[in-house]
């Protein structure tokens, strides 16, 4: 029996990794195999590979070598973890995937849309998330949630608009996804926030 694929995706603090957590749990007392990932990350190389892409003491980086080197440790992490798992049977829940490459680098860096599907076709051929939960906030309380945690990345440094730009294209794929996106409103309070998420697991598995 082949797993399921499900990602998280969202413009930083809107609760992916508070909520992925959950959701593995929820899945877990209902028997079912799960793998943990993320990305930029999820292997020993794509991992390296995140140092790189969020390190604030290297210089800046031309956004085409963010974009590829977010592709390259995708192809790593897609090869050796990903696939393998889901032939497995198991069930695979990704802290991003390609839809950030998207958001982040399309929208957010202006990158064009037809460049970043050739290397979307090019590593996954027709492989797509089943399912992806997108935690919708503004990025004003995204961003002030993350930051109060301490220590900011590189890509946390950028301005507002920015991530405007990333939460417009994030709601763009999600009407023209809707069969696989859920849309979680990630502005509600934590308990709120995860009433949403089992409610929308539970249709999920029903
Ligand atoms: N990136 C890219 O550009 N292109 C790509 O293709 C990929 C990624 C794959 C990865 O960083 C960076 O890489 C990311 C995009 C880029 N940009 N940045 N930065 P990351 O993995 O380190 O960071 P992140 O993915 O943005 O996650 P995050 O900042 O950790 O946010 P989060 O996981 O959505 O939130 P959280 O950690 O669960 O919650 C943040 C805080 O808010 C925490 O203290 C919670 O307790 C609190 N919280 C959560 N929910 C609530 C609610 N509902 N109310 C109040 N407080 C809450």
């Amino acid at each position: 029996m082949l797993g399921r694929f499900i990602t998280f995706e969202g413009v930083e603090g809107g609760g992916k990794t508070t909520n992925i957590k959950i959701i593995a749990e929820l899945l877990q007392d209902k028997g079912k195999n799960i793998v943990l990932t993320r990305e930029p990350g999820g292997t020993e190389i794509s991992e390296a590979i995140r140092d790189i892409l969020l390190s604030k003491e290297l210089p800046a980086m031309h956004q085409d070598t963010e974009l590829l080197l977010m592709f390259a440790a995708r192809a790593e992490h897609l090869q050796k973890k990903i696939l393998p798992a889901l032939a497995q049977g198991k069930w695979v829940l990704c802290d991003r995937f390609t839809d950030a490459s998207y958001a982040y680098q399309g929208g957010g860096r202006g990158i064009d849309i037809k460049r970043i599907a050739t290397l979307e076709r090019w590593v996954q051929n027709d492989f797509r998330p089943d399912h992806t939960f997108l935690f919708d906030l503004d990025a004003e309380t995204g961003l002030s949630r993350a930051k109060s945690r301490g220590e900011t990345d590189r890509f946390e440094q950028e301005d507002i608009e920015f991530f405007n730009r990333i939460r417009a294209k994030y709601l763009e794929m999600a009407a023209q996804n809707s069969d696989r996106y859920h849309v979680i409103n990630a502005q509600h309070n934590l308990a709120q926030v995860q009433q949403q998420v089992t409610d929308t697991l539970n249709s999920i598995l029903s």
